[in-house]
């Protein structure tokens, strides 16, 4: 981006002399120079040129109940003041750390009664993965070790998290999976179910788990970890027939199952979790983004009274962070889950913005570039397609990157999976902001369109 902003090419610079950006090409970005986000209200961004963006990824799913509410800053202001930090190691505790895990425990799934802070989502699936194994160990069965995973899923950047997860670009660096990690197929029907009907490839993809178990050995097997739909893999709503024969399987052999519910978790869906949303009843959830509407880090690990009961059993688990449950992020989630209560943010979303939603964006599929639209509450995907029957793709060509581009150009924030462009706008989205943000990504559609063929 060259500007003609003085401002914007000072701080473009101080980028490119000191910064490493999170998944970047390093060189193309010092070259190119990052867009500056100076300032956000509500849905919308501005960055240092002026331009108004409707931020239709909520931040990095993360940012619940929009931008710039003062109630957050004042609770972190507030307990700044009061307790800036205090530790939650050698038995002692603070007031919001305690108050947040309650009030987490009044709004999870029944049974779902205590909280293990982190500083962050991976955080939260490290701490799964020790305790799963801490867990079978207290059983007497320290070799229910493997976690099954599913390859593109997503469950975070540290050594556990890239490992848990499925990218297989993120496993290239740095010799990845760790050992005791499996990945199965992903019930992607529209890019993987060939000619089978959504429901027989459901069933297909959710058998792929019993036979991972069964090939390993139940006696191996700590865990399965799944995201309710998956997020950053491109907004991957399975089959009606996947998450029932999934719970089938769980039910019939004695493994712990986690959901992670980094993005579904705190109202995406229309539900307070993913987990509620299929009736999915885990053992444990990893939770974040949602939690702070991500004005603070903050993550962590849900976990289920019979779980606990044994934990209980075990002595020391010798595992915690520094930032665990720190004061001041506690403070901001107990806010931001107030207002989420207070204002019945989740119930809108249920009963009117989600429905809008998904009808709108419904309205795209008569598009020549669409192959499908799908998407359940506030979370939405685009498949594009050179061919809708066949679902053939233009490849090699960078669509995705191209319709991200056009959008970032014309004031909307879609993100690009690939050639699956994909939406997480803020919960509080309004019907006439999801208007605008429909309007929008059928223009950027038109100009991707006429540059394919141009
Ligand atoms: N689990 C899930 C399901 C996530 O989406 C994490 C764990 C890790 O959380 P932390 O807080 O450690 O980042 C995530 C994070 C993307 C993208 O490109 C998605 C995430 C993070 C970065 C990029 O969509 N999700």
């Amino acid at each position: 981006m060259t500007s003609n902003n003085p401002q914007t090419r000072e701080w473009q610079a101080l980028s490119s002399d000191h910064h490493l950006a999170p998944f970047s090409d390093f060189k193309q970005l010092k070259e190119k120079g990052p867009r500056i986000i100076t300032h956000a209200k509500g849905v919308y961004l501005w960055d240092s040129e002026g331009h108004q963006i409707l931020d239709g990824m909520a931040g990095l799913w993360c940012v619940a109940i929009g931008y710039g509410r003062d109630e957050l800053a004042d609770a972190a202001s507030r307990q700044m003041r009061e307790l800036p930090y205090y530790n939650l190691f050698f038995q002692t505790a603070h007031p919001p750390v305690l108050e947040l895990a309650k009030a987490i425990s009044d709004v999870a799934p029944e049974g779902m009664n205590h909280v293990f802070f982190t500083g962050s989502g991976s955080e939260g699936n490290d701490t799964m993965l020790r305790m799963v194994r801490h867990y079978w160990a207290i059983k007497g069965q320290p070799n229910k070790k493997v976690i099954i995973s599913r390859k593109n899923g997503y469950h975070g950047s540290t050594v556990a998290g890239a490992s848990l997860g499925g990218m297989t670009y993120m496993h290239e660096q740095g010799d990845l999976p760790i050992p005791g990690i499996v990945h199965i197929p992903q019930p992607y029907w529209f890019a993987e179910g060939g000619d089978m009907s959504p429901e027989e490839f459901g069933v297909w993809a959710a058998n792929q788990l019993e036979e991972k178990i069964l090939e390993l050995g139940v006696d191996n097997v700590g865990a399965f970890i799944a995201e309710p739909i998956q997020g950053a893999g491109g907004v991957i709503v399975p089959p009606d027939s996947y998450w029932p024969r999934i719970k089938e399987i769980l039910a019939k052999y004695d493994i712990l199952f986690v959901a992670d519910e980094v993005i579904c978790g705190f109202g995406r869906t229309g539900e307070w979790f993913g987990s509620d949303f299929y009736d999915l009843k885990p053992h444990m959830m990893t939770i974040a983004k949602g939690l702070t509407s991500g004005y603070i880090p903050m993550g962590g690990l849900i976990v289920n009274d019979e779980v606990v009961a044994v934990l209980n059993e075990g002595g020391d688990f010798n595992h915690g962070f520094t930032y665990s449950g720190h004061p001041v992020a506690a403070a901001v989630a107990l806010e931001n889950l107030r207002i989420l209560r207070e204002e019945k943010i989740i119930e809108r979303v249920r009963g009117e913005t989600a429905p809008y939603l998904q009808k709108r964006l419904r309205e795209l599929n008569d598009h020549p570039l669409v192959g499908e639209v799908r998407g359940v509450g506030l979370l939405g995907a685009i498949e594009l397609v050179k061919d809708k029957a066949t679902r053939a793709r233009y490849e090699g060509r960078g669509v995705g990157m191209i319709c991200r581009q056009f959008c970032f150009d014309n004031g909307l924030i879609m993100r690009a999976v690939g050639d699956t462009m994909i939406i997480a706008p803020p919960l509080v989205i309004s019907k006439t902001e999801i208007d605008e943000l429909v309007a929008k990504a059928r223009k950027c559609l038109d100009l991707t369109l006429s540059a394919l063929q141009g």
